[in-house]
């Protein structure tokens, strides 16, 4: 169905389900700032609901939107990988970009359904704004004392910047090789690959550094959603605390 083009987007039935979520889910988020306090597009915050609703409805104004506006997101986001999985069965390429979109899906997911859920209310899921998000990133933080000591979060963490040092390794690499002086020739992979051997004794090709990313991008965003699905539902004291079991090794008796 809807198998076409507007302009140069392809349609197809997910982009129609793409819009249709879209469309409620930011009607709904203008609804829900038009009866809040403010107008600043920075301070519209659209709060889910208190925690006494647990995993129950609440009403429109009380975390209601919030609901439905999750509800749109997630519905939006599924379509947009659906439709990118669409496009590539019809260009018969293979599914790692829908496939990776997922991984940020899930992060997604794991904030809004899966922790909500196995804390007992939707309450624990973060408001829609664009600093009332970063609150309750603070916020969350500091109830567990010192986030930077949950041992999933230094994962994450380390994979992002190991993320950005492989981005900034390869774009620099080709650029080097295929970007030259003005007069100078274009240099083969080979010159990449001997390199990196000649530097530190070893190149991961030219296909590997492609497959090392995606697999570094990906993990990032999958010990993300693991170090929050476990505050709360797995460790619910301070992270520093944690640590005791390498105070408590017998060794150090
Ligand atoms: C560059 C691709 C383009 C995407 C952009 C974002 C909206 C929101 C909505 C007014 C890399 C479009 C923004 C549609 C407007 C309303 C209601 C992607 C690029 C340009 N955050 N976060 C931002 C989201 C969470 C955190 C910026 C979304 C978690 C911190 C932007 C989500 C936690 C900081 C934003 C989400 C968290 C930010 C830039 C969803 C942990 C910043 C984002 C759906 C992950 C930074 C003021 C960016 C900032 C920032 C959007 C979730 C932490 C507003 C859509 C709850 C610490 N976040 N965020 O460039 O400047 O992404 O904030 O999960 O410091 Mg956030
Ligand atoms: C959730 C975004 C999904 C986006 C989707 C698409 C649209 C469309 C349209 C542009 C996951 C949305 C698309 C809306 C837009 C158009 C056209 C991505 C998501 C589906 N932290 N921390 C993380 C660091 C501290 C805390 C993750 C660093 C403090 C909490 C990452 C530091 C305390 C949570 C991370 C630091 C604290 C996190 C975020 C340093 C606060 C989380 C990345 C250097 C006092 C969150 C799943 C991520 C998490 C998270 C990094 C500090 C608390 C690993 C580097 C100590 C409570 N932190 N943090 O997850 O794991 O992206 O979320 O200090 O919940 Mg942290
Ligand atoms: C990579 C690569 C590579 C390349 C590449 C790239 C990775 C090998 C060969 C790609 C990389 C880049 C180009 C670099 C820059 C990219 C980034 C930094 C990433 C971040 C990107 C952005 C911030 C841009 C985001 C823009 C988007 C998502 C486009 C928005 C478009 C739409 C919403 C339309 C989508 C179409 C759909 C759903 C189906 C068809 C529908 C229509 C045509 C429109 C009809 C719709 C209506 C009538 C309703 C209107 C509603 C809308 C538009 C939704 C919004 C609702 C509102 C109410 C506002 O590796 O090398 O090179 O290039």
């Amino acid at each position: 169905m809807f198998d076409f083009w507007i302009g140069p987007f392809y349609v197809g039935f997910f982009g129609v389900t793409t819009i249709l979520f879209t469309v409620l889910g930011t009607a709904l988020i203008f609804y829900a700032a038009a009866i809040g306090p403010t107008w600043n597009p920075w301070l519209i915050s659209i709060e889910p609901p208190d925690l006494s609703y647990g995993l129950g409805l609440a009403p429109l104004a009380e975390g209601g939107f919030w609901q439905i506006i999750t509800i749109c997101a997630i519905g939006a986001f599924v379509s947009w990988a659906l439709r990118e999985a669409e496009i590539c069965r019809k260009l018969g390429i293979g599914y790692h970009v829908p496939i990776a979109f997922g991984f940020a899906i899930f992060a997604y997911v794991s904030l809004v359904v899966i922790r909500p859920l196995l804390l007992g209310a939707w309450g624990h899921g973060f408001p829609y704004g664009i600093f009332s998000h970063l609150d309750w990133v603070s916020n969350t933080g500091y109830q567990y004392l010192h986030f930077h000591y949950n041992p999933v979060h230094m994962l994450a963490a380390s994979l992002f910047f190991t993320t950005v040092l492989a981005l900034a390794l390869h774009g620099a690499l080709v650029l080097s090789a295929v970007n030259p002086a003005e007069g100078e020739d274009v240099k083969s992979p080979e010159y990449e690959d001997t390199f990196f051997r000649d530097f530190i004794g070893y190149s991961v090709g030219t296909l590997g550094i492609h497959r090392l990313g995606l697999l570094l991008a990906l993990n990032a965003g999958f010990w993300s959603a693991i170090c929050i699905i476990i505050s709360g539902p797995l460790w619910t004291r301070g992270w520093p605390e944690w640590w005791t079991w390498w105070l408590n090794l017998p060794i150090w008796s």
